[in-house]
């Protein structure tokens, strides 16, 4: 336990000063809030202690700010909201997190004891609202009692499968006062980062996946977020290539090894280069830090039953859920892929012998898609053909940027198509919950989190519409992210599937034309209109310059809803009742 005495405060302060003194004592990041009166003197605070607290303009903002802050730095990302609306407006911030395995310690001031249940102003059963939305959610009942449940908040977010943890604090607990011991003020180092503590699979059940694996001729690993969440980059790399086993990834998973490994071979799932046909092909399926949903798994329709999966979770009970594993292994995704790797040691040199036919497939593979997807990811349309302008995001963005992408078909369209240039992070969609409006404030808490590196946010019009406000924020925080608005005047997907599966009949699915250049220059930000497909790596390289004050760059896309759909070509899907083309 730390940290020193010295660093200790003690004496008589209201409870919104012990929170943000155990927030320093966390080191925590920048969080983000929008205060109420229950809340002040806890906002009276945080200068004082030196924490760094920015006004967002709608909490929900706030949350999925906090978020991307924590998937840069496996830190909680920290927020809060006021009694009432500032309360439930967090709610789809905390379910992203929540989906993610994203450690967040969340804020939140709730009605005086005194009075409540009296139809006070803004009162509702929140606390019932926001626990399905977090791991766990903490009453905080006595003022004397806030550093140890500050602590157990940090351990709940940063322990076994990160999440969100939510401390609801009443006005009178918050604005009450105690004497407190400078001995109250102590955190756990080791739960201020996820993983705050690693376990090892079962030593049986490693030595059953080894001896599967040595005997396969096709194994392929399937990677999800929780390489991310374990920091598993070396480890996953590491065993690949001494084993010459290719991986594939989710849109969470991105970045487990760096995209231009030759032993990558993309995004499985509802969208595919080539990895899911090696999915078909394979004789073992590896599966790390991935829950095998709906979009991993094309619904449920891959992988084929008959191969055989190794399935590597630190959740147990997610082992199985959705497939049947013939070996599970409970554990850290760092600490088993170390195990895996010393268990086949021996035979390393032998595997990649036998697997050498094998890992020479992918080259071919791959040239064989880019061949095909070369028009698109080429295109000189005007309107700025999608595909082309994830190829200039994969030219201009350098090896240590990140790309944040939003809920909408921004995410899937980079997540198919981005290539990451080094393992780690870099590429964050949020795929928890995948809600649109998610780009412009991760963005934000990427960049926040990151200062030194290049931050790029890439948002479907209709998503950044909905988080607009933000560049507000984003302008007086100072902060160097570059915003593209994919312009497509419509709600795409739901045009696109509008087009494919309801004979066009289009419903509620157009938006207004928008210059989204010059409504951000009119904020004070950076802004540029794209509609030449030679014009994006200048934009992007200007936004990037820009160190001090966001710019939005307006990337006027295809307007034609059969030509939406992120499959890179553009065949036309037959549609049987009940299907879901996309
Ligand atoms: C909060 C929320 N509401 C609705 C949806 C369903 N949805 C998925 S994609 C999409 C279209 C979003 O439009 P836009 O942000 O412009 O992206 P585009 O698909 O046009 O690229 C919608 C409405 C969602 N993901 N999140
Ligand atoms: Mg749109």
């Amino acid at each position: 336990m730390s940290p020193t005495l010295h660093n200790r405060p003690s004496g008589t302060m209201t409870g919104g000063r012990a929170l943000a003194e155990m927030l320093r004592l966390a080191g925590s990041g920048p969080m983000f809030g929008m205060g109420g009166f229950q809340l002040l003197p806890f906002y009276d605070a945080v200068g004082p202690v030196g924490l760094n607290h920015h006004l967002i303009n709608d909490e929900r903002c706030g949350a999925f700010a906090a978020d991307a802050y924590a998937r840069v730095t496996n830190r909680p990302g920290i927020c809060d909201g006021t009694l009432g609306p500032g309360a439930t407006n967090l709610v789809t911030g905390l379910v992203e997190s929540l989906n993610g395995g994203i450690p967040i310690v969340a804020i939140t001031g709730d009605t005086n004891r005194m009075h409540s249940w009296k139809n006070m102003t803004q009162e509702s059963r929140q606390v019932e609202i926001l626990r399905p939305a977090v791991k766990e959610l903490i009453r905080v009942e006595m003022t004397a009692r806030i550093p140890e449940l500050v602590r157990r908040a940090f351990a709940v977010a940063t322990s076994g499968r990160p999440g969100p943890v939510l401390l609801d604090v009443p006005e009178d607990v918050a604005h009450g006062t105690h004497e407190f011991a400078p001995e109250a003020f102590i955190i756990d180092e080791a739960t201020l980062k996820a993983p705050a503590r690693r376990i090892r699979p079962d030593r049986t059940d490693i030595e059953r996946a080894a001896k599967l694996i040595a005997k396969s001729k096709r194994p392929l690993l399937l990677t999800g977020g929780g390489i991310h969440l374990s920091e598993a980059w070396n480890a996953l790399t590491r065993f690949a290539e001494t084993q010459s086993i290719p991986v594939a990834h989710t849109m969470s998973g991105k970045g487990g090894i760096a995209c231009i490994n030759p032993l990558s071979v993309g995004l499985f799932g509802r969208y595919s280069r080539i990895a899911n046909d090696l999915i078909e092909a394979s004789d073992c399926l590896i599966v790390i830090g991935c829950k095998l949903g709906e979009i991993a798994t094309k619904r449920f329709a891959l992988p084929p039953s008959h191969i055989p999966v190794i399935h590597l979770d630190i959740v147990a009970e997610e082992i199985g859920r959705c497939i049947p594993a013939e070996i599970a292994l409970w554990g850290d995704a760092r600490a088993g892929l170390e195990d895996l790797t010393d268990a086949l040691s021996d035979s390393g040199a032998t595997a990649r012998a036998t697997r050498a036919d094998y890992v020479a497939e992918v080259a071919p593979r791959m040239r064989a898609w880019e061949d095909d997807a070369a028009p698109r990811l080429n295109s000189r349309d005007r309107p700025v053909h999608m595909a082309r302008l994830c190829r200039e995001l994969d030219r201009t963005l350098p090896e240590d940027a990140i790309l944040v992408a939003d809920g909408g078909f921004a995410g899937h369209w980079t997540g198919l198509l981005y290539d990451t240039k080094s393992a780690g992070r870099s590429f964050i969609p949020d795929r928890g919950f995948a809600s649109i409006g998610y780009g412009l404030p991760g963005g934000m808490g990427a960049a926040l989190a990151a200062l030194d590196r290049p931050v790029v946010a890439i948002s479907g019009d209709g998503g950044f519409n909905m988080t607009l406000g933000e560049l507000e924020t984003a302008r007086r925080v100072g902060c160097g992210l570059t915003v593209i608005v994919v312009n497509n005047a419509a709600s795409g997907y739901v045009k696109a599937l509008q087009h494919a599966m309801m004979g066009g009949r289009y419903q509620s699915a157009d938006l207004n034309e928008m210059d989204y250049a010059a409504i951000a220059r009119t904020m004070g930000c950076g802004g540029i209109r794209v509609e030449d497909p030679e014009a994006l790596s200048p934009a992007l390289r200007q936004g990037m310059e820009e160190r001090d004050r966001p710019t939005v760059i307006d990337v006027v896309v295809t307007r034609n809803p059969g030509q939406m759909l992120p499959a890179v070509d553009n065949r036309t899907v037959e549609i049987k009742r009940g299907d879901r083309v996309a």
